[in-house]
């Protein structure tokens, strides 16, 4: 994960294409003569490329709910926090959440619940693409460190929402929760790894 040189073939073969995505993340979109990273600006790009009719109200006209899109899309400090297990976990360094780790994913939880404070979504009371997005990260963050309903009410609810609709129980769940289940297991294979040489 940290050493940028270790990446999969496929990757560096994308970034070295046209030199587009120096992070040398996922996702990545391939069109051939364009590639693009990152996933909100591939998200919304997709939508702008393919988006109906029927389906603007997840990236609407109006410049202002889009503003507020792009606000909460770019929020930068939600997914870096996930990540932060993310990484050490994956190289096979992280046997439980720090105590810092779970500060700063509470502190995720307490931002978003303030974000939700007058409204049922996140930049309204219509789902946008911006719900999307952090439902991506929010859903693995609550598998690491479940939210809890009492201090966050809002976000449970809101959280219970988003499960609750038939594109993200497709779409996002099994993902998620396969995502989940990998990072604990690699943090009980440490562990026990750790017992061992015990
Ligand atoms: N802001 C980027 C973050 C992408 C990202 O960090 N992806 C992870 C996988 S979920 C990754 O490729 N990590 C490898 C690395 O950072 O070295 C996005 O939303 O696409």
């Amino acid at each position: 994960m940290e050493n940028r040189e270790s990446k999969p073939k496929q990757y560096i073969a994308l970034k070295l294409k046209d030199n587009k995505n120096p992070m040398r993340t996922i996702p990545i979109l391939d069109e051939g003569e364009f590639t693009l990273a990152d996933s909100h600006a591939i998200a919304l790009y997709l939508i702008t490329k393919y988006g109906k009719p029927e389906h603007s109200y997840l990236y609407p006209d109006d410049i202002r709910t889009r503003a507020r899109i792009h606000q909460i899309m770019f929020i930068g400090v939600l997914f870096p926090r996930l990540r932060a297990v993310m990484a050490p976990t994956y190289s096979g360094k992280l046997g439980e959440l720090s105590n810092r780790m779970i500060v700063n994913i509470v502190d995720a939880y307490t931002m978003l619940e303030e974000y939700l404070a007058s409204s049922s979504f996140l930049t309204g009371n219509s789902m946008t693409v911006a719900d999307l997005s952090v439902l991506t990260t929010v859903s693995s963050l609550n598998g690491l460190h479940p939210i809890d309903g009492r201090k966050f009410p809002k976000l449970t609810k809101w959280l219970n929402t988003m499960n609750d609709m038939d594109v993200c129980r497709r779409i996002n769940a099994p993902g998620s929760e396969l995502h989940v289940m990998g990072l604990k297991a690699l943090m009980t294979n440490y562990k026990s790894n750790q017992k061992s040489k015990l």
